[in-house]
Order: C-alpha cells, then sequence, then structure tokens
C-alpha cells in the first residue's frame, strides 16, 4: 500500500486547517491529541509563522489574552492545523468580535493556505441543563461561517448515563444487566432531547448552521478514537467534493492519515 509522506504533502499543497470551538473544560484539546493520534502537546505557531512559546502562549491565556489566529501542529499529524477558539465565553465583547472577524475573513479567504476548511464545535454534555449557552446562542445567531461546514460534537456524551441511571434507578432494581443497560440508554436519548440542543442549533434564525453532528465520549481513555469525526466531516463537505474524493491520490496505512489526506484533498480541489 502507498504512503504518502506528511512533509511532501505539506510543500506541495498545504494544510487541513480546522478551528476548534468550544467552551473552556468542553474537551477540546483532548480532541486534538486523538485526531493526531498523540497525548503530547501542539507546537504553537503565531500568523506569520514564528514559533511561539507554549508557556508564553499559555499564562497569556490566563491573564485572557488569547490570539485566535495562532496556529497549533502536532508533530505526529503535521496535515492538520488548528485554531483554539480558547474558552471565548469568558472573554470580553471586543473577543467575540475578534473571533467573528477571524471566521468571516478566513472562511472567504481566496488563498487556500489561509482558509479555514472545518469548524469543530463542541458542546459538553456533563452539564446537560446547560447545553446551549450565551456563548453558543451568539456564535450560531451571528457568524458569517459561509460555505465552511460546522460539525457540532457533543463531547463527553458519557456523562448523560449517571444522570440517566439516576431518573430510573428505581426501575431498574431485579432487572437483568442487558435491560438495564437499554433502559439507561433509551433514557439518555430521552435526556438528550430533553436539552432542546437540537432545536436551538436548528433555529431558523442561526447564520451559522451544523452540517452534521457527532457524539464523542470517553475521549480521555485511551482506547477510544475520533474516527467518527474525521468520517463525519469528510461527509460536510459538498456533494462535489464529496464525488471529487474518489480521486484521491494514493492511502495511507492508518484510517487517520487516510481520512485526514481525503480531506485535504477534496479542500484542495474546492479551490
Ligand atoms: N469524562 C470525559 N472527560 C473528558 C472527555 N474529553 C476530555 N475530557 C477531560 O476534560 C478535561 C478538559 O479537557 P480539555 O481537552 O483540556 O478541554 P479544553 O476544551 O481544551 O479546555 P480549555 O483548553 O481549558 O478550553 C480534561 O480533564 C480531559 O481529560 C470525555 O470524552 N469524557
Ligand atoms: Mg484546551
Amino acid at each position: 500500500m502507498a504512503t504518502i509522506d506528511a512533509e511532501d504533502l505539506k510543500q506541495r499543497i498545504g494544510r487541513f486547517r480546522v478551528l476548534i470551538m468550544g467552551r473552556a473544560n468542553a474537551g477540546k484539546t483532548t480532541i486534538l491529541q486523538k485526531v493526531c493520534n498523540t497525548t503530547d502537546q501542539p507546537e504553537i505557531y503565531d500568523a506569520k509563522g514564528n514559533k511561539i512559546d507554549a508557556d508564553i502562549v499559555k499564562s497569556s491565556i490566563k491573564r485572557g489574552d488569547h490570539n485566535i489566529t495562532n496556529e497549533m501542529i502536532f508533530k505526529s499529524n503535521p496535515i492538520f492545523v488548528f485554531h483554539d477558539s480558547c474558552g471565548f465565553e469568558a472573554g470580553s465583547e471586543d473577543e467575540f468580535e475578534n473571533m467573528k472577524k477571524f471566521i468571516s475573513e478566513r472562511a472567504h479567504a481566496t488563498e487556500l493556505q489561509e482558509r479555514i476548511h472545518a469548524i469543530w464545535y463542541c458542546i459538553p454534555m456533563d452539564d446537560p441543563c446547560r447545553t446551549f449557552q450565551r456563548s453558543e446562542e451568539k456564535f450560531f445567531l451571528e457568524c458569517d461561517t459561509g460555505r465552511v461546514p460546522v460539525v457540532t460534537i457533543f463531547t463527553k456524551f458519557e456523562a448523560l448515563r449517571p444522570f440517566a441511571y439516576g431518573e430510573i434507578k428505581n426501575e431498574l432494581k431485579g432487572v437483568s444487566s442487558e435491560e438495564r443497560s437499554k433502559r439507561i440508554s433509551e433514557r439518555v436519548e430521552e435526556l438528550f432531547t430533553k436539552t432542546g440542543v437540537y432545536d436551538r442549533l436548528c433555529n431558523p434564525e442561526n447564520r451559522a448552521r451544523p452540517k452534521s453532528y457527532v457524539r464523542l465520549q470517553n475521549m480521555n481513555k485511551h482506547n477510544t478514537n475520533c474516527d467518527a469525526l474525521l468520517e463525519s466531516t469528510t461527509l460536510a463537505l459538498d456533494d462535489e467534493e464529496l464525488r471529487l474524493c474518489l480521486n484521491t491520490p494514493g492511502s495511507c496505512a492508518s484510517a487517520i492519515r487516510a481520512t485526514s489526506i481525503r480531506l485535504w484533498s477534496l479542500s484542495i480541489r474546492h479551490c
């Protein structure tokens, strides 16, 4: 099976650029690490490509000073370049406006190297009463994401199970473990529907609408992966791009690498 050298791809074409968004602690960094199959921290570069000391970035984020134009690249999978919204809900109105401007400019950038190819919006499920907060409302109502597919990720999905169990534990006495698991799963679905998060995301007044959804769970554990997210992102690209996917030049050993190359291949042909 042919392999494609990531460095060669970078030289020839460029990278698949993703903006990951969501509140602090939503699980964003964990997802990026999974996608790149690493537990390392990314290298950080400014918009001009100068490497920045990660500690300096961390301390400025702590002071509430975050630069969305910074790029994060994991050595283990340099096909991807990530931008992190870094819990923009805690920031000022100015920060929100900067984020909006960044998205609008990068969604419409003519230069392939500059364009965002996908937005991953993380909504954590560990607090089901607060799935859609002011930050989500503002993003979906106001942000001009152009043709860039927004994939909503319901993170920490397994956190709904203890809530579901708590609601029906009396009914579960004396029930077989299989039946028990089935009923808890059913209640999880009910709880998820009750959050109303889908309806809020599909509000016709929203400027940004998710093109697809994915549920991720136990991303903090070793034996899990993000393949569903990568597949969902691929499918969120439009039909023409999808057809071109069939012409992907070559394939790679790992599924993740293969998918990222497919994403890259689609985006390059879209220009
Ligand atoms: N239970 C559970 N915990 C998770 C999951 N994904 C991530 N976590 C944990 O949630 C915490 C926050 O994860 P991060 O990936 O750092 O979240 P983040 O969105 O990058 O947070 P900020 O950088 O502060 O905005 C960590 O302790 C992770 O181990 C998940 O799927 N399930
Ligand atoms: Mg993070």
